[in-house]
C-alpha cells in the first residue's frame, strides 16, 4: 500500500455539528488522506446558533501544538488547509507555523501547498474580529490557493459585485493586490441578478507551461438555503483535488517537457470536481431541510400549536440543528462526484 497522503487542517472544531475541521475531516478520510487535525476554537456548536460555549485556543496553544509536532518529526506534510481562526495574533502565528514548515519542508526538497481560506465572514456580516483583516492581507501572498466566499472577496478586493462581470473583474483585483497564483471565490451572486436562481464559481489560475493567466467560471444552481460549513468543505475538497491535479500536472510537465492542454489547469479541473460534491452535499441537506419542515408543518396542523415564528430564537435554535450538512449520508458523491457542470473560460 502506498503511503497516505498528509494533510494539516488548521480551523474549528465544534462538538455538535459540521463546520470548519468537522466538515474537514470526514470528507478527506474518505479521499484517503490522513488529517492532522489542529482545533482553533473548541465550541459547543457553530456561531450561528448566536449561542454557544467553549473557548478559542490562543496564539501559544497553536504554536505548541507545532512545537510537539516538529519534536516528533510529524510535519511531513504534503497540504495544510487553514480556515476559521477567530483572532488577529492566532492568525499570525498560523502563518508563521505554515511559513516555518514549509521552509522546512523545502530544505529536504518537499513541497508543500497551502490552501488559505480567508474566513472572515459571510451574508456581509464579518464574524471575526476586525484586526484580522489586515492579517490575512499579509498572508494571501504566501499561499497557493485561496478560497474566499463573495463577502470576503468584496472585502480583499474593495469592489462590490453588482454584475458577473465584477466578479472576473474581482480576481483580477485580488491578483494584483496579493499575488496568488490560484484565487477561487467559492460562492457569488450579482448582487443586480434580480432572479437568484444561479450563483457562480469563478477562479483564476495559471498555465503550468508558460505561466499564462487564465480566468474562468461555472453557472450553478442556487440552493435556496442558508447552510453553514460549505465554505470549509469547498477548501477540504479543494485541497484534495488541487494536490491530486497539481502534482499530475507537475510530474507530467516534467516528463514531457511541454505541457498536455488538460493537465496544464489543475484548478480548473479541482473546482469542477469540487463543485460538483458540494452541490451534492447541499441538495442532500435541502432534501433533509425541506422533509423537517414539512414535518414540523404537519406537527403543527395536528396539535394546534403554530411552529414558532421565524426570526424567533427558539425557531433559529430549531431550524440550525436541522440545518447542519449531511456529509455522512453524501459519502458516495464524496468519493465520486457526478461532474455535470464544466468551466467556462472568460
Ligand atoms: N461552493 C459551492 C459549489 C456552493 O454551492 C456554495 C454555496 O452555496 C459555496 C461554495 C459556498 O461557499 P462559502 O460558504 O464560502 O460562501
Ligand atoms: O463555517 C465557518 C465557521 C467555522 N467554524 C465555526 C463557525 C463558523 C461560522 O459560523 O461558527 C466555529
Amino acid at each position: 500500500m502506498a503511503d497516505a497522503k498528509r494533510i494539516l487542517a488548521v480551523s474549528s472544531h465544534v462538538v455538535h455539528g459540521y463546520v470548519g475541521n468537522r466538515a474537514s475531516t470526514l470528507p478527506l478520510q474518505l479521499l484517503q488522506w490522513d488529517v492532522d487535525v489542529l482545533n482553533t476554537v473548541s465550541f459547543s456548536n457553530h456561531t450561528g446558533y448566536t449561542q454557544w460555549r467553549g473557548d478559542r485556543h490562543t496564539a501559544q496553544h497553536i504554536r505548541d501544538i507545532y512545537e510537539g509536532l516538529k519534536m516528533n518529526t510529524l510535519t511531513d506534510y504534503d497540504v495544510v488547509v487553514t480556515g476559521y481562526i477567530p483572532g488577529a495574533e492566532a492568525v499570525r502565528e498560523v502563518g508563521a507555523v505554515v511559513s516555518e514548515l514549509r521552509r522546512d519542508n523545502a530544505k529536504l526538497g518537499r513541497e508543500v501547498l497551502w490552501i488559505l481560506d480567508p474566513v472572515m465572514g459571510d451574508e456581509e456580516k464579518l464574524y471575526v474580529a476586525p484586526d484580522v483583516i489586515p492579517v490575512y492581507q499579509d498572508l494571501l501572498p504566501l499561499a497557493t490557493v485561496i478560497t474566499p466566499n463573495q463577502f470576503e472577496a468584496e472585502l480583499l478586493s474593495g469592489i462590490k459585485f453588482h454584475t458577473a462581470a465584477d466578479i472576473m473583474k474581482g480576481l483580477g483585483i485580488l491578483y494584483d493586490k496579493y499575488g496568488t497564483p490560484n484565487i477561487v471565490i467559492s460562492s457569488a451572486v450579482p448582487t443586480n441578478d434580480v432572479k437568484r436562481d444561479e450563483f457562480i464559481c469563478a477562479g483564476q489560475t495559471k498555465r503550468y507551461h508558460d505561466g499564462s493567466l487564465v480566468r474562468f467560471y461555472l453557472r450553478m444552481p442556487f440552493i435556496n438555503a442558508y447552510f453553514t460549513g460549505t465554505g470549509d468543505l469547498f477548501a477540504s475538497l479543494m485541497s484534495d483535488r488541487f494536490w491530486t491535479y497539481h502534482t499530475a500536472a507537475a510530474t507530467t510537465t516534467k516528463k514531457e517537457g511541454a505541457a498536455i492542454p488538460d493537465a496544464d489547469l489543475p484548478l480548473v479541473r479541482a473546482v469542477e470536481d469540487v463543485s460538483a460534491i458540494v452541490q451534492a452535499v447541499l441538495r442532500n441537506t435541502a432534501d433533509e431541510v425541506a422533509k423537517y419542515n414539512a414535518r414540523e408543518d404537519q406537527t403543527a396542523a395536528e396539535t394546534g400549536i403554530p411552529r414558532p415564528e421565524p426570526g424567533t430564537k427558539e425557531r433559529r435554535i430549531r431550524d440550525m440543528k436541522f440545518g447542519e450538512l449531511r456529509l455522512i449520508q453524501s459519502q458516495d458523491k464524496i468519493r465520486t462526484p457526478d461532474v455535470v457542470i464544466k468551466a467556462r473560460f472568460d
